[in-house]
């Protein structure tokens, strides 16, 4: 399988972490070099990242969560993203898209305003995406007490989410001190190996992320 991908995404970390949970192997294609971005761009015009190529079965893949999902399916190993009990995935599922919508949407916003020029940024903006933040820490925080991991004992889709989405929204607006559920699992989630590896490979871009010298509230 080969998958398109930047390591300083946080939808490709999403992804990076299921294949090394899985120990699946993969041909890594880094949107930084030509060939691989014009692949890229051909495969999924809707010019978003990842996208994962399995060329035995012909197929295409975006979406974070699909191909994580596919992976699943495909590529069955020690990592199962979905469980198979009906209402166990359902509250992984109901996990993965409340840090996919309400915590990496309003990161993703906060990261794209300050890539702005000075003038173009929006502060009413800023200003509702750290409130929107704030409110999916607290909703968490109460949701995460007696968990493991995102949706109870064992590791899923949802940890995937949540890792890149939190390591990000702590790095604008940090969440430890008042959060010490969160704040726990987060480092439970810093210090799995998958997502250690991400971090350790995602190094020679960080200086790239607009938030790396410091957050914007705590
Ligand atoms: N809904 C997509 C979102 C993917 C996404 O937003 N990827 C970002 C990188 S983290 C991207 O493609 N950014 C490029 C752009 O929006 O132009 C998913 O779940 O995979």
């Amino acid at each position: 399988m080969i998958l398109y991908y930047h390591p300083l995404s946080s939808y490709c970390w999403k992804v990076l972490i299921a294949f090394y949970e899985n120990g699946t192997p993969f041909t890594p294609r880094v949107l930084e070099d030509e060939a691989a971005l014009a692949e890229w761009q051909a495969l999924w015009p809707l010019g978003k990242f990842p996208v994962l190529h399995d060329p035995v079965r012909g197929a295409t893949i975006a979406e974070a969560s699909i191909i994580v999902e596919y992976l699943g399916r495909h590529e069955p190993g020690t990592f199962r993203p979905i469980p198979v009990d009906g209402d166990a995935a359902i509250e992984v599922r109901l996990m993965d898209r409340l840090f996919d919508n309400y915590v990496m949407g309003p990161m993703q916003a906060l990261v794209a305003d300050r890539l702005r020029p000075e003038e173009a940024r929006d502060p009413r903006g800023v200003t509702a995406n750290v409130a929107a933040l704030r409110s999916i820490y607290a909703l968490l925080e109460d949701r995460l007490a007696g968990r493991s991991w995102a949706a109870g004992d064992h590791l899923s889709l949802a940890d995937c989410a949540a890792a890149p989405s939190l390591y990000y929204a702590d790095r604008i607006v940090p969440l430890r001190a008042d959060h010490p559920v969160l704040g726990a699992y987060l480092n439970r989630l810093e210090t799995r190996p998958s997502f250690a590896r991400v971090l350790c490979e995602m190094q020679p871009w960080w200086q790239n992320f607009p938030f790396a010298d410091g957050p914007l509230a705590s």
